[in-house]
Formats: structure tokens, sequence, C-alpha cells
């Protein structure tokens, strides 16, 4: 039987804000929840989450070895392993200062027999998680389903080629939303883990498409249903496990929900590591999505570039972290999103201690990149950098063709009278190494 209020982490106090010019490997140097930047509190701008699955489930086995993970609630196992996971990570949250969380449906209750007895396991521990939330200081970020490691997923969930694994998966949805209104969760997430093809050679690539868009509505109108009014998120990624993904990227998964007509009903959950499976740059997704006002939360994280899978490491690149905030602060913030640290310690860092290290550091990360982006954009760097390269549109044949007064009859005459074009320097060097200046100075 699980103890209820005993210490996970006993070795372990609440860490503290001690400036940079500290040493102590367990307190924060950048990240000062109560400072203010950019007129709202850190801990406001930056609203962090931890991924349950990673923090709290995965055990640090890889397809080349077992478990390392040294965990206190080890000694358990079923329910009471999940029972014991649920003290363990509200123990961490305040410990850590972190006000949300995120969980997939199967990474905080086991599987059953049969879907009646799963249900009743997640009911069981929704339960213990509604109570411990009570006092309001720990809001779930988001929820979703794990359409993707039973094997009855093994040709995708909505866009399986079996109707019952599309019924089945349905269910599971139906009961995450559910679960979402009773958490009162702030958004909803949907990554299609198995949402792709292998090969086209046997694959109806319409239908699976159609089901897709089907799928979701049926999700929206359920939702509607019960009252649920969390933010709808869908997060794309381009490969893994599947060659090919449906929602490889922000523009392919943007121009999905417009095709299906959804795209007033999400908007996307950006990962760091997707962007740069996807050969973008993690700023690339989130400008993307922020200029067609669907940047919606935030999967804070970071690949290796010398890996070309999914390695979902804790964020350290400042260069990141700052351009990360920059299009974030540009965007008026996230809403109802957060930085949700989707990102695990390595295999050899099994420790408990390191899952404090290693959160410490994506946090102090962002809380650099987010004062560099804020003194960037009070100084409008990029902003004048920008105004003056496309100048050319504020006035005579640009200032025609932005306004729509142009058509190619009154530019081929303008350009018949115009053969001396001058072009201006783009400078990239130069801004980069003002980019140093702010991310080495603030
Ligand atoms: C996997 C994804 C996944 C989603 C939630 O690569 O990042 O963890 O965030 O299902
Ligand atoms: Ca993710
Ligand atoms: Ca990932």
């Amino acid at each position: 039987m699980v103890s209820l209020n005993t210490a996970y982490f006993e070795n372990v106090n609440k860490v503290m804000y001690e400036g940079h010019d500290s040493k102590n490997p367990m307190a924060f140097k950048y990240y000062n929840p109560d400072e203010i930047v950019g007129g709202k509190t850190m801990k406001e701008q930056l609203r962090f989450s931890i991924a349950y699955w990673h923090a709290f489930t995965l055990d640090g086995s890889d397809p080349f070895g077992a478990a390392t993970m040294q965990r206190t609630w080890n000694k358990y196992s079923g329910m009471d392993i999940a029972k014991a996971r649920v003290e363990a990570s509200f123990e961490f949250y305040e410990k850590l200062g972190v006000s949300f969380f995120a969980f997939h449906d199967r990474d905080i209750a086991p599987e059953g027999n049969t879907l009646s007895e799963t249900n009743k396991n997640l009911d069981e521990i929704v339960s213990l998680i509604k109570g411990r939330m009570k006092s309001g200081n720990v809001k779930l970020l988001w929820n979703t389903a794990n359409l993707f490691t039973n094997p009855r997923f093994v040709h995708g969930a909505a866009t399986s080629c079996n109707a019952d694994v599309f019924a089945y998966a349905a269910a599971q949805v139906k009961k995450g939303l559910e679960v979402a209104k009773e958490l009162e969760s702030e958004n909803y997430v949907f990554w299609g883990g198995r949402e792709g093809y292998d090969t086209l050679l046997n694959t109806n690539l319409k239908l699976e498409l159609d089901n897709l868009g089907r799928f979701l509505h049926m999700a929206v109108e359920y939702a509607h249903e019960i009252g649920y009014t969390g933010q709808f998120l869908i997060e794309p990624k381009p490969k893994e496990p599947t060659t090919h993904q449906y929602d490889t990227d922000a523009s392919a998964t943007m121009a999905f929900l417009k095709n299906y007509e959804l795209d007033k009903h999400f908007k996307l959950n950006l990962e760091a590591n997707h962007a740069t499976l996807a050969g973008h740059t993690f700023e690339h997704e989130l400008r993307m999505a922020r200029i067609h006002g669907m940047l919606g939360s935030v999967d804070a994280n970071q690949g290796n570039p010398l890996l070309g899978w999914d390695t979902d490491e804790f964020p350290t690149d400042l260069y990141t972290t700052t351009l990360a905030m920059y299009e974030i602060l540009k965007n008026g913030g996230l809403g109802r999103g957060g930085l949700n640290f989707d990102a695990k310690v390595r295999r050899a860092s099994f420790d408990s201690e390191d899952l404090f290290y290693s959160h410490i550091a994506g946090m102090d990360a962002f809380a650099r990149g987010l004062k560099a982006a804020n003194k960037l954009i009070e100084d409008n760097v990029f902003e004048k950098v920008i105004n003056n390269r496309y100048a050319s549109y504020t006035q005579g044949i640009g200032l025609d063709i932005v306004e729509g007064r142009a058509n190619f009859h009154s530019l081929e005459e303008y350009a018949l009278h115009n053969d001396t074009i001058q072009n201006i320097s783009g400078r990239q060097e130069q801004i980069k190494a003002t980019l140093n200046q702010y991310i080495l100075e603030v």
C-alpha cells in the first residue's frame, strides 16, 4: 500500500533563486519567479510545465538496454506505483515551484484487461490527482491520449485501416476529454503518434486524411457537448515512429486544419526537437504559427544536431531559448499554453536529483532567453533592421503593391523606366554579433 505524504525526494529542499554568482547546483541562477520582465513576473511569462511521462513514468530503457532510473517509487507496482507517482509528482512540482504539468492517459494509470477496466483505473488516479490539485497551486496544462504504444495502434489510430481501431481511439479520446473537463485542463493535445504511413504501396492516403478530419471534428463536437472549453492543440512532428507523419510541421498542419475546416478550433503545440527533425529551426516553426494566429503552446526541449531522431533533451541552448522567447513575447504570450518540458534526463543521469538539475538547467536557460528577448524587443533591434530592409514597400510603387493599386500593367510600365535597381546589404553577420551582445549582457 502506498502511504500518503511520504517524501519521495527527501534529500531535496525547495529550490530557490540565488542569482548568477551561486555555485549551488540545486538553485536557480537566472529564474527568479517574482522578477518582472516585460510587464509580468517571470513565472507568468514562462508558465513552466512538467511532462509526467518523462519525469515519473519512463525508466531509462532504450532499444539496447534495460531500465536505469533509480526512483523511490520503483518498489511499488500496478496501481500502487501509479498512486506513488502522483504523490511524488506533487512533491516535485512544489519543490521546484512549477505550476503546471501534462500527461498522456497511460502515463498516469495502467491499462486493464478491458477498456472499462482501463477507464476505472484512470478514474481512480484522476480523482487522486484532483484531490492534490485542490490547493489551486498546480494546474493541468494539457492532457492527451496515448494512441501509439499499444499494439492495437500498429496501423495508426484515427488513420488506421481498421475501423475497430478508429472506434477504440474515439472512445479513448472521449474519455480524455471527460478527464480534461474534470481536471479543468487548460488545453487538450493531439499528437498523431502513429498517424502517418510507412509506404504508399498499401496506403489509402485520401481515406486516412479524411478520417483524421472526421475524428477531430467528432472531438470538437464532444467537447462542446460536455462543456469542455479548453484550447485544442495539435502537435506537428515529421517522422518517427512512422516514415511520414501527416502533421509534418507547422505549415503542413495548418494547411490540413484549413482543408478540413478545423482551423478555428485548433492551435499548435510546437516542440523544438520536432522542428529540427523537420529540417527547420524552432523559431521558424514558432514564427510560422505566430503570424497565422495559431501559436498555442510549446514543448520545451532540444534535439541533438548530430543525431537524426527525437532525443528530447533538456533545453540549454541560449540562442534557441532567446529566439523562442522573442516569438512568444511578440505573440503577446502563450495564453492558455505554457512551456512544457517534454524532455528526459539522459539514461546515465539516473539519480532522482538529476530530475531537479535538468529542470533547473531548462528553467534557467528560458529565464535568460526571456530577459534577452525582452531587451531585444524593448530596443527594437530586429524591428529596426526589418523596417529598414522593407522600406521600399512604404512609399511609391511598393506602397501601390501592398495597398492593392498595382497590377502587371502598371508594374511593367514602372520596370521599363527603372533600369538601375539598387539593393541594400542584408547585414546578417552584424545582426548576429548584436544578438550575441544581448545574450551575453542582459
Ligand atoms: C512525441 C511527442 C509526444 C507528445 C504528446 O514525440 O512529443 O510526447 O508531446 O503525445
Ligand atoms: Ca512533444
Ligand atoms: Ca519529442
